[in-house]
C-alpha cells in the first residue's frame, strides 16, 4: 500500500490556520492531523478539522453540477454536465452584462481563507465582467479599520510570547472554541502565575477558566474601555516616556477619558465600579509599576454592536498608555493579518475593470437582504439580476435572514452556487456547480492569529465531477471569451504571485521554499512596537486621528452606544427587553460543520441560554421549548437556564443550517441590518428580542 505524507493547511476562518499533515493511502486521506514542528499549531487540532475526512468524504458531498427542477429553495434539483452548466452560467450572465454588468454580484467569504481559492481568478473575473464589487464587511471590518486609524494596518502582538505574560485580558472572544492554539499558551501562563480575566457578556467555556470574569452588556465595551483609561490617567498608572515618543494625541484623550468615571461607565455597562477599579489598577500596576508583560487578546464578539469600531480603538489605545509594547508578550492582538505582504493586484486584476481606476458599484454583503430587494430605482445602482457565490452561505449567515431568503426567492433573479454541500443557500440556486475541498486543491495561506505563510498541497484528486473555484472561473472565463493570459495562470503560478517579495518581511520565502516545508514565518520583530514604528502616518499609536477627523468620525475613541438595549431604546427594550447574541459553537464553524452527524450530535439542538430571574419571570423552566421573537422573526430553540447568561441576556450559539433546526431558521432570523460605526459592518450581537414558552407541540422537536 502506497502511503504518503502531505502538508497542507487548514481552511477554515479560523485565526489559528494549523499546519496540517495528511495521511494519504492509495489515494484516499485517511487522516488529519497536527503538524507538530509548527510553532503555532504544535501537534494538536480542534475536534472539526480532525475530522476532516469525514466533511470531505460525507455523503452529501455534491460530486456533480446541478440544474433547480423545483421552486426556489425548495432543494430539488437534477445532475447536468459540465458542458451544460458552463454553457448556462455563460449564456445568463453574458446576456444581463450586455444590459449592465454590474447587475451581477458576487458574494464570497472565507469558506476558505486560501489566497488562491479565494479572490485570485474568482476575483479577476467578476473584475474583467465589470460586475459589482463587495463590500467583504461580514466579519471584522469594524475591528479591522479601528486598527488601521488607529496604528495604520491590522497588526497586534505575537501570541507565540504570550506565556510570559503577567496579566491576560481576553476581551469578546471566546478562545477555548474559537482560537484554540492561543488558549494552550494562556495555559502557560497561567501556571507560570498570569492572572486570566475574561470580558464577555456570557460566562463562555473560556470566561468560567479565567480567574475573574467582567461580564459587560453587550456593545458597551467602549464605555468600558474608557473608564479604564480614566483610572489609568487618575492614578498617574501612565508609561511617560512611551506616550511621549510612541503616540499622537495624550492631551485630547486625556479630557475624553475624564468623562468616563468608573461610576458612569459601570451605569452604562451593568458591571460594578469595583470591577472597573480592580481591572484597571491590576493592568497599570503590573504594566508600569512592576513592569511587567500585560496583554490583551481583543476578540471579534465585541465589534459586532453599534459602537464596535470605536470600542475596538479605545481598546487598541491601552497598551500605549502604560508602554505595554515595550515586550513581546505585551500590547494587544486581534489581528496579525495586516503584517502579510501579499500582491493583491497580481492576485485580483483590479486593472481589468472595464473602466479602470473607475470603479463599479459596491454592494455590501451585510445587507445583501435589502440590495436583492431593492428594484434598482432609489440610486443604489441597477436591480441585481445575477448573483455567484463561492466560499459562503449567506441564507444561513447574513442578518435579518427572512430579507436574505426572500432575496434569493426572487423568480427573476439567477443564482450560481459554488459549494461541497446542498446547503441553506444552494437551495436557492439555479446552478450549482460542485467544489473541491482542502484536500482535493492547492492553496498558500497567510494567518490571521500568527505570522506563518503556509503551504496546502493537493493531496487527493478531486471527488466525483467537483473543481476547484479557480478551475471553474478558468473555465468560465474562456466560455466568455475572456482572453487575457491571466485567465490561463495555472494554481501553482497564481500561488507564486500571492506573495509580494519585494517586502523584506517576506525575505526567504516563496511560494517553491512552502511547498517543501510547508510554512515559513514572516520577518517580523518579537515586540514589532517596542520602538514605537507603527504603520499609521505618524508612526505612533494615533490616540487622535486626523484621518478620522477628515473622513467624517469621532477623532478620539468614544462611546457609541448600542442601537438596541434598555438605556438607548427604551420603547423598544419595553417590547424586547432581552439583549440576545448568538457567538460561534465550539463544534462548528460559522455554518460549515452543521452538517457533519458527529459534531451536529455534540451540539445537540438549538439552545438558547437564559438567566434563572429571567426564566423566572417568564414561566421557563431548563428544557423548556420557547419562542425568541422580535418584529424581524421568530426563532425557536430550547431554553438552558442557566447563570452562564447575565441577567438581561440570551445566548443561542451559532450558526445553525437553517434546514437542519427543527423550526427552519437560526439566530439570523432575529437580527438586523443595521451597521456598525466604522467599517460598515453588521451587529449581529446588538440585537432585542423578548422570550416566552412555547407550547411544545409547537416545539423544536415537531
Ligand atoms: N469553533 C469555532 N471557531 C471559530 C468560529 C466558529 O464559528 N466556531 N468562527 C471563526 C470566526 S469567522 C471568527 S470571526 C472568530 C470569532 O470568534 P471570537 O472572536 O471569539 O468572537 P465571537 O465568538 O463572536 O465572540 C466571542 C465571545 O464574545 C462575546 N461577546 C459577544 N458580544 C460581546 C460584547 O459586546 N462585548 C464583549 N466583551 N464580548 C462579547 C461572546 O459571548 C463570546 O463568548 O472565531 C473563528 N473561530
Ligand atoms: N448570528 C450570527 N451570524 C453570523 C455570525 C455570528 O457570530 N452570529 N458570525 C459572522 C461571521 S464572523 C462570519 S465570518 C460569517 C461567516 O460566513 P461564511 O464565510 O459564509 O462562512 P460559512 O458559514 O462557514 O460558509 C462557508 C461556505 O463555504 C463553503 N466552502 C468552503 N471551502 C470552499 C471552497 O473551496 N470552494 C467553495 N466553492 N466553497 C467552499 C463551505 O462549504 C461553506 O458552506 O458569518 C457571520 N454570521
Ligand atoms: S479550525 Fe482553527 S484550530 Fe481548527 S484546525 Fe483549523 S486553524 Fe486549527
Ligand atoms: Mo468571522
Amino acid at each position: 500500500m502506497a502511503t504518503s505524507i502531505v502538508r497542507a493547511a487548514c481552511p477554515h476562518d479560523c485565526p489559528d490556520t494549523c499546519a496540517l499533515h495528511v495521511t494519504v493511502q492509495d489515494g484516499r486521506a485517511i487522516k488529519v492531523v497536527g503538524d507538530p514542528d509548527h510553532p503555532a499549531t504544535r501537534g494538536v487540532l480542534c475536534t472539526k478539522v480532525s475530522r476532516y475526512t469525514e466533511r470531505t468524504y460525507h455523503r452529501d458531498r455534491l460530486l456533480t453540477p446541478l440544474r433547480r427542477v423545483g421552486k426556489k429553495g425548495e432543494g430539488r434539483f437534477e445532475p447536468i454536465s459540465w458542458d451544460q452548466a458552463l454553457a448556462e452560467v455563460a449564456e445568463r450572465l453574458s446576456a444581463i452584462a450586455a444590459r449592465d454588468p454590474q447587475a451581477i454580484v458576487p458574494y464570497s467569504y472565507a469558506g476558505t481563507m486560501g489566497l488562491v481559492q479565494g479572490e485570485s481568478m474568482a476575483a479577476r473575473f467578476f473584475h474583467k465582467l465589470g460586475a459589482s464589487l463587495l463590500d467583504r464587511t461580514i466579519c471584522a471590518n469594524a475591528g479591522a479599520t479601528a486598527l488601521r486609524y488607529t496604528f495604520g494596518a491590522t497588526v497586534g502582538m505575537d501570541i507565540e510570547y504570550v506565556a510570559d505574560a503577567k496579566l491576560v485580558i481576553i476581551w469578546g472572544g471566546n478562545p477555548i472554541a474559537s482560537n484554540l492554539h492561543f488558549w494552550t499558551r494562556v495555559q502557560e501562563a497561567k501556571r507560570r502565575g498570569a492572572t486570566l480575566v475574561a470580558i464577555d457578556p456570557y460566562r463562555s467555556l473560556t470566561a468560567e477558566k479565567c480567574h475573574r470574569h467582567i461580564a459587560p452588556m453587550p456593545g458597551t465595551d467602549g464605555a468600558l474601555a474608557l473608564a479604564i483609561m480614566h483610572v489609568l490617567i487618575r492614578d498617574d498608572l501612565l508609561d511617560h516616556d512611551y506616550i511621549a515618543r510612541h503616540t499622537v494625541g495624550f492631551e485630547a484623550l486625556r479630557d475624553r477619558a475624564a468623562e468616563f468615571s468608573p461610576a458612569h461607565a459601570a451605569a452604562i455597562c451593568g458591571v460594578s465600579v469595583d470591577d472597573i477599579e480592580w481591572l484597571a489598577g491590576l493592568y497599570g500596576r503590573t504594566a508600569v509599576t512592576e513592569r511587567q508583560p500585560v496583554a490583551i487578546r481583543l476578540n471579534y464578539g465585541m465589534q459586532r454592536a453599534h459602537g464596535g469600531g470605536q470600542a475596538v480603538r479605545a481598546v487598541a489605545c491601552l497598551p500605549a498608555l502604560v508602554g505595554a509594547w515595550r515586550h513581546a508578550a505585551g500590547g494587544m492582538q486581534l489581528s496579525t493579518s495586516g503584517f502579510f505582504p501579499i500582491d493583491n493586484m497580481a492576485l485580483q486584476r483590479p486593472d481589468l475593470l472595464p473602466d479602470w481606476p473607475r470603479v463599479p458599484r459596491t454592494v455590501n454583503m451585510s445587507t445583501i437582504g435589502d440590495a436583492l430587494l431593492d428594484d434598482g430605482q432609489g440610486g443604489n445602482g441597477p436591480k441585481i439580476e445575477a448573483v455567484v457565490v463561492y466560499n459562503s452561505n449567506p441564507v444561513a449567515v447574513a442578518p435579518e435572514s427572512a430579507k436574505v431568503a426572500a432575496g434569493f426567492a426572487r423568480e427573476d433573479l439567477f443564482t450560481v452556487v459554488l459549494e461541497h454541500f446542498r446547503t441553506d443557500t444552494a437551495d436557492y440556486a439555479d446552478i450549482v456547480l460542485p467544489a473541491t475541498t482542502q484536500l482535493e486543491h492547492l492553496d498558500v495561506h497567510k494567518a490571521y492569529g500568527h505570522t506563518y505563510f503556509l503551504a496546502n498541497n493537493q493531496a487527493i484528486a478531486p471527488l466525483g465531477e467537483s473543481l476547484a473555484n479557480t478551475e471553474i472561473f478558468r473555465r468560465l472565463a474562456a466560455r466568455m471569451g475572456f482572453t487575457e493570459p491571466c485567465f490561463q495562470d495555472d494554481d501553482e503560478t497564481i500561488a507564486a504571485q500571492a506573495i509580494d517579495r519585494s517586502d523584506v518581511r517576506a525575505r526567504g520565502i516563496d511560494w517553491d521554499t512552502l511547498k517543501a516545508e510547508g510554512w515559513r514565518k514572516l520577518n517580523v520583530p518579537a515586540a514589532p512596537f517596542a520602538d514605537g514604528n507603527f504603520p499609521s502616518a505618524s508612526g505612533k499609536c494615533e490616540f487622535y486621528s486626523e484621518a478620522m477627523r477628515r473622513d467624517g468620525f469621532d477623532p478620539l475613541p468614544a462611546y457609541v452606544p448600542p442601537y438596541e438595549s434598555p438605556n438607548t431604546a427604551p420603547e423598544l427594550a419595553a417590547r424586547y427587553p432581552l439583549a440576545m447574541i448568538s457567538p460561534p459553537a465550539r463544534n462548528f464553524l460559522n455554518s460549515s460543520f452543521v452538517n457533519v452527524d458527529s459534531l451536529r450530535a455534540t451540539e445537540g439542538e438549538p439552545h438558547l441560554d437564559i438567566h434563572p430571574d429571567d426564566a423566572a419571570a417568564r414561566g421557563i423552566v431548563d428544557g423548556t421549548v420557547v419562542r425568541a421573537f422580535n418584529d424581524r422573526g421568530t426563532l425557536r430553540a430550547r431554553a438552558r437556564v442557566t447563570e452562564r447568561a447575565r441577567q438581561g441576556l440570551v445566548v443561542g450559539l451559532s450558526i445553525w443550517w437553517k434546514k437542519l433546526a427543527p423550526d427552519g431558521k437560526n439566530a439570523n432570523e432575529l437580527t438586523s441590518q443595521r451597521l456598525t460605526d466604522l467599517g460598515r459592518a453588521p451587529v449581529f450581537y446588538d440585537c432585542l428580542v423578548e422570550v416566552e414558552a412555547a407550547a411544545e407541540t409547537e416545539g423544536v422537536a415537531s
